[in-house]
């Protein structure tokens, strides 16, 4: 019974109209596939799982143009095979596609045409979006190319079956060290990204401990080609996560000196032992010199030096290396106030511009500290024209309540995809860096940390399901509004009712802003309970090695990032913005705190003094956590009981847990500041 959630957005219910069900029928009972391959095998099954779940009927499947009524699918190379359609491929690009219907006197057809399978396979999901959301299909004319190159997931899952950030259950890949056998679960898993363009994934944790260091060794290599080719079924490249001192780790060599001639040997026979299994391996996900993982730092190397070495052996099978930009000092002295780890990744990175390969991108966490509910951007963005980049965003909630409250994330990716860089003047921003169409890049995109597990809803909170979602679809198209994905996820997900589609709208695209409220204010980021990061805790992290500090005191609070007094970190923005967050008057007032340090009397833009911002908000926060909760309760006769239950569960705790934060940063911030709420309200 727990069948729908498990689906997820792909349940296919039943239609129940009749009329439309008839009118769906005309296409469904015939489907023609011109092409032949695994992929669009893919797309074949799909549509006859989902034509007959919804319609029930058993679709007839063939491989030749019959005249009736059909969904015919397609790509470019047969194209010959389809007389008298008149389509223009170059329209779309590599994964793009086209839905056409076209009606004569004698049929109809809905043609699912893709520049190659994968294109067809997307189109096939789309087609399926709109059953699912009852469109009319009789005057299609839709032309769709992906905006991003790169479309990917990282998994950050352990052979133990552990995932490091995971909130979802344990692995879906692997259990106690070695892979698991539900390859049924996997492919599932690979349909649900498919059919948001999710087109590689990396398998296992950026973390590369001693197990998961054998991956690339013939010793678990044919396990992971199984894998792969369940995700190529559905357009999907697999990348693997690597060990960056795999030479001396795997016992051959003393040294992992990316200029070293006999480590550059061992990757090159490595790389090609890899391919020799997965011949269209996606390559390597490194994190280097980051939170006591190995790297090219060791040996008096950039990470120039360590990504190149890596590119070379993988360049000649057309492999790429994704080289994770979180480097910083994770041993900072609390007392030391020059050192800043905002300006880590641009101080790195920034000055190598031009010195890696073709075949290597740098991935950039979308803000500066670590994907905080609200922090500035990544001034890296834009900022390296001559270096291919990616974004990564976090869809599992580290710092964003964990998948226990409820925190829709488009709305926050939008915002940053949206950020003007100024990087080529007004108009240049993020999306367009990452597109790859600001500077040429080779390879560019978005990666996102998955927020997936073995639970039977797959993400924990039923509602975070739509964070998996949104990132696909965002990612395919970084110009959709959030309240079409929004929208689009609800219909499949809980059907067509009108009330349960206003209210977890409404839900969902506040749930950000509501989180923000409650949580740590005005860009200060943290305030967590140390290594878990869930739950209150204002001083967690203020003397601690990790460089994530707010300095309150009994005057005032926030980070002093400015050129004048600070670290210098606004600096390392295009002028336009080093001069709107350099000045309190032009400082947005969600990140006050992340480049200024102002007394608790400090006007906000909004009116307010800062102290009693904090205080209007988390008095705020808790009510609104309990208005999502009251929302849901509205829907209780209009979902199935088991999603109502468990959903209600989740928000109860939020409400509960919204209590804890408030009076914990309430309590905080009136101690040290000594000045009361203007309201009167209860603060211990
Ligand atoms: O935020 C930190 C997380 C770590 C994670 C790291 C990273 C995979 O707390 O768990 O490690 O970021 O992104 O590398």
């Amino acid at each position: 019974n727990h069948k729908e959630s498990y689906a997820a957005w792909l349940q296919y219910k039943k239609i129940d109209d009749a009329a439309l069900v008839k009118e769906y029928q005309k296409w469904a009972s015939n489907i023609e596939s011109l092409a032949d391959s695994i992929v669009i095998q893919s797309a074949q099954n799909e549509l006859n799982t989902a034509l007959s779940l919804m319609l029930d009927i058993q679709p007839k499947i063939s491989s030749d143009i019959k005249p009736v009524n059909s969904i015919v699918l397609a790509s470019m190379k047969e194209l010959n095979l389809l007389d008298k359609l008149d389509v223009d491929f170059d329209q779309i690009n590599e994964d793009g596609y086209m839905i056409k219907t076209v009606t004569s006197d004698e049929n109809s057809t809905i043609y699912l045409l893709g520049k190659r399978d994968a294109g067809v396979l997307y189109a096939a999901f789309h087609l399926l979006r709109l059953m699912q959301n009852r469109e009319k299909l009789d005057h299609l004319n839709i032309v769709e190319s992906p905006k991003n190159q790169l479309r990917m997931i990282n998994q950050w899952d352990n052979m133990d079956g552990s995932i490091e950030r995971g909130y979802a259950g344990k692995s879906i890949f692997y259990k106690d060290d070695v892979f698991s056998e539900e390859l049924n679960r996997i492919q599932d898993y690979a349909r649900l990204l498919s059919s948001v363009g999710i087109n590689a994934i990396s398998i296992n944790n950026v973390n590369v401990h001693q197990v998961e260091t054998n991956l690339i060794t013939s010793s678990l290599l044919p396990k992971v080609t199984e894998v792969a080719s369940i995700f190529r079924a559905y357009g999907i490249k697999t990348f693997l996560s690597i060990n960056y001192a795999s030479t001396i780790q795997l016992g051959d060599l003393d040294t992992a000196d990316p200029l070293d001639p006999e480590v550059k040997e061992w990757w090159k026979n490595k790389a090609k032992e890899i391919y020799r299994f997965i011949p269209d391996f996606g390559g390597f996900l490194v994190k280097a010199d980051s939170e006591h993982r190995p790297g090219p730092f060791t040996y008096n190397r950039n990470h120039a030096d360590g990504a190149n070495m890596l590119a070379e052996a993988l360049e000649p099978f057309g492999g790429l290396v994704i080289w994770r930009c979180f480097v910083y000092n994770c041993l900072q002295d609390w007392r030391d106030r020059s050192t800043d780890r905002a300006r880590a990744a641009y101080d790195h990175f920034k000055p190598l511009d031009g010195q890696f390969h073709e075949n290597v991108i740098l991935q950039i966490k979308n803000g500066p500290m670590d994907f905080q509910v609200r922090e500035a951007v990544s001034p890296l963005f834009g900022a390296m024209p001559q270096t291919n980049q990616m974004m990564e965003f976090q869809v599992t909630q580290e710092y964003t309540g964990q998948q226990r409250h409820l925190c829709y994330l488009v709305p926050q990716w939008k915002e940053i995809l949206d950020f003007d860089t100024y990087a080529n003047g007004e108009g240049s921003p993020v999306k367009q860096v990452v597109d790859g169409s600001m500077f040429p890049y080779r390879y560019s995109g978005i990666a996102a940390v998955s927020n997936i597990g073995n639970d039977y809803n797959w993400t924990g909170h039923t509602l975070a399901q739509a964070n998996l979602y949104g990132f696909g679809r965002l990612t395919w198209n970084p110009d959709l509004e959030a309240e079409t994905i929004t929208n689009e996820w609800i219909g499949q997900t809980f059907g067509q009712d009108e009330l349960v589609n206003e209210q977890i709208s409404q839900m969902l695209l506040k749930s950000w802003e509501i989180y923000e409220h409650y949580t740590s204010p005005l860009g200060v980021g943290w305030m967590v309970n140390p290594h878990y990061h869930y739950g209150p805790n204002v001083d967690g992290y203020e003397y601690s090695v990790w460089g994530t500090y707010h300095f309150a005191d009994c005057h005032g609070i926030g980070v002093d990032r400015t050129v004048q007094t600070g670290t210098g970190y606004t600096a390392q923005y295009f002028k336009e913005n080093t001069e709107m967050y350099e000045s309190l008057d032009t400082c947005p007032d969600e990140l006050l705190l992340f480049f200024h340090h102002v007394p608790y009397t400090h006007k906000l833009k909004s009116g307010v003094t800062v102290i009693q911002h904090i205080y209007n908000t988390h008095f705020e926060g808790v009510q609104e956590a309990e208005e999502l909760k009251e929302r849901w309760t509205t829907l209780k006769d209009r979902i199935n009981s088991e999603r109502y239950e468990d959903i209600l569960n989740r928000l109860e705790e939020q409400v509960s847990h919204s209590k804890e934060w408030r009076d914990i940063i309430n309590t905080y911030f009136y101690r040290k500041s000594g000045i009361a709420d203007e309201q009167n309200r209860k603060i211990y």
